[in-house]
């Protein structure tokens, strides 16, 4: 009798735990996933909109919430904090649904088990109806942007206008950075046309970008978004029209003949001036399409813009077998490398371009630094060049050891769960206490390294903070817990997270992660004509802006989390993603450096010293002669200044002087 009143004890005890982590988590009795990912924090622990946390809702014997002290300390100075030691992975990205099984089932069950508890947690009608809405959301985006705003750039989805660069005031860099007055929205919207199946529009859209957008105006913008953005997606929509597989349904276009590709060439052709008069070899971050530099140019950069151009560039370059533009994206890459901290290993947020010196001390994961970590990765995967992966893995070992705070594993030992801070470069103190939704992305990189169990950790940190206000603030202040910047421009990051992290893990979590987001946009952000910013993410005010970036990532990774089937994930053909989200096929093809082949055995030295061949004369006359490309090979390009190739590229390709 007393066993069985302890067994029933035991069960209600249970139920009664899993209704209480039902009512905080809101997450649905269904998905169980407390139960693999014991989560000894709590999300009802940040604090409530409009109001402190309460001091009894802190971590377990602490009170006071998430301002816990060993986030305010350097590693290594409580009981339960080291630098971590980074799992090590040989091939980033190759890793299958069984390993992360294996990862995230607890050691000793085996992924069927796994798979077994999970499946059918999240319906399959439900996830139709999810991918359906997210496909809407894209719809009604681009739609309205059509109807209302091209042209123009970008849609004001309150008041159903377009708008363009703000001419009136060349200072507003919010808008001025990324509107080039060239349907920045149409084109960065392309192979979101694609992944979602719909070739008729995607047809209709690439023609009218071929017929009506044009590179050619007096537009300042920044040269990383113009990349990121433009040319990324010019490349991305190239690739789907010239695969010979057409996974996506027929994205052909009649009498094609890279025009897109030649439009990427153009745009990247003007960005290269960007590229010169500069004593470190990174970038000037800003240039006008028509004339270049501008006379009165800023020589600070931040590390992100200027050290995350190699994907775009290096695609382009490969391509066209052109090495000029992955030439100087990648000097760019290694001057900031060169930069950083000899002590620490980390880089600045901010740097003068002439100078090398930093002006920005930060080192964190977000605003300023985010993607230059990402494409030293993503460089890796597209070209296989070794020195990448190198870069990264430092850099990714720096990051653990000085930006790392909390205890060592994500799921279990004592003290609080990683978080990821921001310090000085030099020093590696804490320069504050907030952390930006930008950050977010990094759970989605870690999954491509392999360390997934570190990623789940924070991107949960980030999902509720999502579920507290229903969007991501810009900046959240975790010792305060509360937002220190309260606007919410629609973006992707964690939504690419968890879209990543549930191709990684398939564990329904990620599913009911999505749709709460899915949901959340379509309460706070759609107006009559779109998805507006969130002005403010507690009382729910909304701007008159849809950035492009919406349709292009934050609806792609929705629809794309929940469409099992998409070519994306079942062609056989393996995809990466920009930072824009746009998606590359990761082929043998750019692994190849076509201006290789021009080169003989004979060695010489680079400017840092280390060995390059050197072309025979007779076969640069046959390089120099071969298109109408300007194909100029690396190592001559080591011996001219770069003003003359520059020169050459404007004279030969776009006849500006
Ligand atoms: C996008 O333009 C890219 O993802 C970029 O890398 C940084 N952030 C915005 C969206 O938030």
């Amino acid at each position: 009798m007393q066993w069985r009143a302890l067994v029933l004890g035991l069960v209600l005890l249970r139920l009664g735990l899993h209704g209480v982590l039902w009512l905080v988590f809101g997450l649905g009795p269904s998905m169980g996933f407390y139960q693999r990912f014991p989560l000894s924090f709590g999300f009802q622990r940040l604090r409530s909109p409009d109001g402190p946390a309460s001091p009894a809702s802190g971590p377990v014997g602490r009170p006071g919430g998430l301002s816990g002290p060993s986030w305010l300390q350097p590693p290594g100075t409580g009981a339960t904090q080291s630098p971590r030691k980074v799992p090590q992975r040989s091939e980033p990205g190759v890793c299958g649904p069984a390993h992360w099984g294996y990862v995230l089932g607890g050691r000793d069950r085996g992924p069927d088990e796994y798979e077994k508890r999970y499946s059918g947690a999240f319906p399959p009608q439900l996830r139709a109806q999810m991918r359906d809405l997210a496909r809407g959301m894209f719809v009604f985006g681009y739609d309205n942007y059509m109807a209302h705003a091209f042209p123009q750039d970008e849609l004001n989805p309150i008041h159903c206008r377009g708008r363009g660069p703000d001419r009136g005031d060349p200072s507003n860099l919010n808008i001025n950075d990324v509107l080039g007055n060239y349907s920045l929205t149409l084109v960065d919207a392309l192979d979101t046309l694609a992944v979602m199946g719909n070739s008729s529009e995607f047809q209709k859209a690439v023609k009218l970008v071929i017929n009506t957008v044009s590179f050619d105006k007096d537009s300042t913008v920044q040269v990383f978004e113009a990349t990121i953005r433009v040319l990324g997606s010019l490349l991305s929509a190239h690739r789907i029209i010239t695969d010979s597989k057409q996974p996506f349904g027929d994205m052909t276009i009649k009498d094609y003949d890279n025009e897109l590709l030649y439009m990427a060439h153009d745009l990247a052709v003007r960005l290269l001036p960007a590229f010169e008069n500069t004593k470190t070899g990174i970038p000037y971050p800003r240039v006008n399409l028509k004339t270049g530099v501008p006379p009165d140019t800023n020589n600070e950069t931040c590390t992100a813009g200027a050290g995350s151009l190699l994907v775009e560039f290096g695609i382009l370059s490969r391509l066209l077998g052109d090495s000029t533009f992955e030439w100087v994206a990648r000097r760019a890459v290694k001057a900031l490398w060169n930069l950083r901290s000899n002590d620490t290993g980390l880089l600045g947020n901010v740097v003068n371009i002439q100078t090398g010196h930093w002006v920005g001390k930060q080192s964190g994961l977000g605003a300023g630094l985010d993607s230059f970590y990402e494409y030293l990765l993503k460089s890796y995967i597209l070209f296989g060049e070794k020195e990448d992966l190198e870069m990264f893995n430092a850099a990714y070992q720096s990051i653990q050891n000085y930006l790392r705070r909390g205890r060592e594993a994500c799921n279990e030992g004592e003290g609080d769960p990683p978080l990821y801070v921001n310090v000085n470069m030099f020093s590696g103190q804490l320069m504050n206490t907030w952390i930006d939704s930008l950050q977010a992305f990094f759970p989605g990189l870690q999954v491509l390294i392999g360390d997934v169990e570190d990623a789940i950790c924070l991107h949960a940190f980030y999902y509720a903070i999502w579920k507290r206000y229903g969007a991501l603030p810009e900046r959240y202040n975790w010792q305060l817990q509360a937002p220190d910047v309260l606007f919410y421009p629609l973006r992707p990051e964690l939504v690419e997270s968890t879209y990543l992290l549930y191709q990684a893990t398939k564990n329904p979590f990620y599913l009911h992660v999505g749709m709460d987001i899915l949901q959340s946009l379509e309460k706070y952000t759609k107006v009559k004509c779109g998805y507006a910013t969130l002005h403010h993410v507690i009382d729910k005010s909304t701007e008159d802006r849809m950035e492009s970036f919406f349709l292009s990532e934050t609806c792609k990774y929705l629809y794309l989390l929940f469409d099992e089937d998409n070519p994306v994930h079942k062609s056989g053909t393996r995809y990466m993603f920009t930072t824009e989200g746009h998606i590359v096929s990761v082929d043998e093809h750019l692994r190849e450096l076509p201006w290789k082949e021009f080169f003989s055995e004979e060695g010489g030295q680079d400017q840092g010293g280390k060995s390059v061949h050197r072309p025979k004369p007779h076969e640069l006359k046959v390089i120099n002669s071969s298109s109408n490309c300007n194909r100029v090979p690396d190592e001559r390009r080591y011996s001219l200044p770069l003003k003359s190739i520059y020169m050459r590229q404007i004279d030969q390709m776009v006849g500006l002087i």
